[in-house]
């Protein structure tokens, strides 16, 4: 048999690759490319425009950042939209919290969840089913600008901001969804690889900052993705994500229907401690956007493979 390998495109001269055990699944859907593969070590895992989303083994080294950071920042969260999330790992997540009276899930593509619920039910595990959760079919950024509904979290379970979901870090969009923010609420994005994307990372922190009073970049390890270091970014107009009551935290953690595997309020802190060359990337945001920060201007800042972007 052919030994057949999967990778995504690669970023400069940089790229990981996993071998194919098995080819599930592929359709051209009205938005994206998609494919289910059987990956040696990930697992089945989902493929959309060419890059892995999600995979049965390492759901939650994304999910759990993603919305438990969000959801434990916010004292008391009742109400939850999430954008995108098609695979419903996000919506199976915040569901394990019971103070979750709705969570909304807003996915452009319904091919993403069919495909999802086929080959990889695992991941929202019932979640579609919850009397608590709500899934429409439409554009998120459509939605967040006709709706009249507020929410405690807003979640952006995105693909990287290029192509169709580069509006999601546009002013008009994140405009909408700070409307769409209860008073205390917050929104949590993820933000690329500071490593690998170093400039999706930095202008969507821009865009955030553009946006919200208080922006706060956090990093984790999603080892399918590229160079794995990642980032997510929450914004709020009053909360702060790194002080929270840890004795509340811990007890509310007790309360989760299932145990989680990253997360816990130590977890939380180290999250937002950053590596001093991160930093000093992060200080790049402060110029025009834009001009994307140039490879000698990301090398001067201290970044580790400056090879991987031209
Ligand atoms: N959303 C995709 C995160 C970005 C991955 N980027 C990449 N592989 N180049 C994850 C969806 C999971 N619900």
């Amino acid at each position: 048999m052919a030994d057949e390998w999967f990778a995504e495109p690669p970023y400069g001269g940089v790229q990981q690759r996993y071998r194919v055990l098995e080819r599930l699944y592929s359709q051209t859907t009205p938005w994206q490319t998609l494919e289910v593969l059987d990956l040696e070590g990930p697992g089945r895992a989902l493929i959309l425009a060419g890059t892995l989303q999600t995979s049965l083994n390492e759901e939650f080294t994304y999910h759990e950042p993603l919305v438990h950071v969000a959801l434990f920042a916010h004292p008391n969260p009742h109400r939850v939209l999430i954008i995108g999330g098609g695979d419903g790992g996000a919506l199976r997540h915040v569901l394990l919290h019971p103070s979750i009276d709705r969570a909304l899930e807003v996915e452009i593509d319904q091919a993403v969840v069919e495909a999802s619920l086929r080959f990889l039910p695992e991941i929202s595990g019932g979640a579609y089913s919850d009397q608590r959760a709500e899934l429409k079919i439409d554009d998120g950024a459509r939605f967040l600008a006709e709706t009249s509904e507020r929410f405690d979290v807003i979640l952006v379970d995105s693909t990287d901001p290029v192509g169709p979901a580069a509006a999601l870090i546009s002013p008009e969009f994140l405009q909408h969804a700070r409307h769409a923010l209860a008073p205390g609420g917050l929104m949590a994005m993820q933000s690329g690889s500071p490593v690998s994307q170093p400039r999706e990372f930095l202008a969507t922190v821009r865009a955030f900052k553009n946006t919200f009073r208080i922006v706060k970049p956090y990093l984790g390890y999603v080892p399918i993705y590229p160079a794995m270091l990642w980032s997510w970014v929450i914004g709020s107009e009053e909360v702060d994500p790194t002080s929270y009551d840890d004795v509340s935290v811990r007890n509310r953690l007790e309360q989760l229907r299932e145990s989680l595997r990253i997360y816990s309020p130590a977890v939380h802190r180290a999250a937002f401690a950053l590596p001093r060359y991160v930093q000093s990337l992060l200080e790049l945001t402060d110029r025009d956007l834009d001009k994307p920060p140039t490879a000698a201007e990301l090398r001067a800042a201290g970044h580790p493979l400056p090879g991987v972007v031209a």
